[in-house]
């Protein structure tokens, strides 16, 4: 398939381990493809054309390997590192699969797990900064509840920003160049899950010791899970300078975590962050945190790689006719004119501004009479999206 949608490194179009690595077992069924290496992987996502591949420690280095295992492993990897050319962005640990963090990691209820969340992130943010990573994302999948008698939601606000500023300070102490990114999701695998939307997390960031070292790192899936405009997170998320990451994916609302193809459910939306994030010219990883369906196996895992990019790619460039598109950039001129009369009123206050605009007459009725065109734009860009314009 040779054609303009093409992936090209400065695309940043990365994948994580767990994401084409993904054998496809689930919780009602079994594996249904072999397991690859992460030096496999990475050959793999060479092949489709992809920038990078983030992982988590765990990914990479299993729980239980021993030293030998782990240099051969970190071997294999770096060797298809430079093999393929492939980067790795991101990384980040592993703080929900062991039974260790049933209870959650850094706002478990026992201090000695608390601990070993700590002992075991500083050690996995060690390896992705000796692999290149300058994002390290924090997805507190296990940081929550399914009884609220059993844990103090404050306690474990408190117990997560001892954890980020220890570890802002361990970053700082061996002056690695990494910057934290907060994942948010709502609930499972817990019941609830604390910080639950990336806004939860955009409110929490003021309260740490560094919040200029932490952003988010926010997932369609999550706010989809939450009922919410994903474009709408990300949009407060870069205008607070905190879109540090991003986890592209597709999910059906009112549904468990789907992390499907990019594209795959809500097109519309898609496009709209697409363009969003071309507009505003975010230079981050367009990270694809999503996995192939069970049905497939490896070559269809590679289509579902190439999918998430594709579609990208497509709505960039729909992105690029809706700026182009002089119908649909002529009504927005009318929607957005402005005849001036208000601009005495604008800016910073003053009192005579307030006593003016007190004594100022509208004509209320007129204002909410008038139809706004949204019809007709939103049909534009349907059509646009339909390419029939
Ligand atoms: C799931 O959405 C989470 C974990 O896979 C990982 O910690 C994070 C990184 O993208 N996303
Ligand atoms: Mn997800
Ligand atoms: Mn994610």
């Amino acid at each position: 398939m040779s054609d303009q949608y093409q992936p090209q490194p400065e695309h940043k179009f990365t994948f994580g381990l767990w994401t084409v690595g993904n054998p496809g077992g689930d919780a009602f069924g079994e594996d249904v493809r072999p397991q690859l290496s992460p030096a496999d992987l990475v050959y793999l996502l060479g092949e489709v054309g992809a920038y990078g591949v983030n992982f988590h420690d765990n990914d990479l280095i299993p729980i239980n390997a021993t030293p030998a295992e782990r240099a051969s492993i970190l071997k294999a990897f770096k060797q298809a590192l430079a093999a393929t050319g492939l980067k790795a962005p991101m990384a980040t640990t592993n703080l929900f699969a062991d039974p260790v963090f049933k209870d959650g990691a850094f706002t478990s209820n026992d201090a000695r797990v608390r601990a070993y969340a700590l002992h075991k992130t500083m050690h996995a943010i060690d390896l992705g900064a000796e692999l290149g990573a300058e994002v390290y994302v924090f997805w507190g999948g296990r940081e929550g509840i399914e009884v609220d008698a059993a844990k103090d939601p404050v306690a474990g606000i408190r117990y997560f920003r001892d954890a980020l500023n220890f570890l802002c300070e361990y970053v700082k102490d061996q002056g690695y160049n990494l910057k934290f990114a907060l994942e948010a999701k709502p609930n499972e695998p817990r019941g609830d899950l604390f910080f639950p939307t990336t806004g939860a997390y955009l409110g929490f960031i003021n309260t740490l010791q560094y919040p200029e070292m932490v952003g988010v790192n926010p997932e369609v899936a999550h706010e989809h899970m939450a009922g919410l405009n994903f474009m709408h997170a990300v949009a407060q998320a870069w205008e607070a300078g905190k879109l540090f990451h991003i986890d592209l994916n597709d999910q059906n609302y009112a549904r468990f975590d789907q992390d499907w193809r990019f594209g795959a459910q809500n097109l519309k939306q898609a496009f709209f962050l697409v363009k969003f994030l071309e507009d505003v010219g975010y230079a981050g990883s367009r990270h694809f945190d999503a996995h192939a369906f069970r049905t497939e196996d490896y070559e269809g895992v590679k289509d579902f790689a190439r999918g998430c990019m594709r579609t990208y790619l497509i709505l960039k460039e729909k992105a690029a006719r809706f700026a182009a598109d002089a119908e649909i950039q002529g009504l927005l001129a009318e929607i957005h004119a402005d005849d001036g009369s208000m601009d005495a009123f604008k800016g910073a206050y003053t009192a005579a501004k307030a006593a003016a605009l007190k004594a100022h007459t509208f004509d209320r009725i007129g204002l909410g009479a008038r139809g706004l065109q949204y019809e007709k734009l939103d049909q534009l860009v349907n059509e646009l999206l339909l390419g029939v314009r």
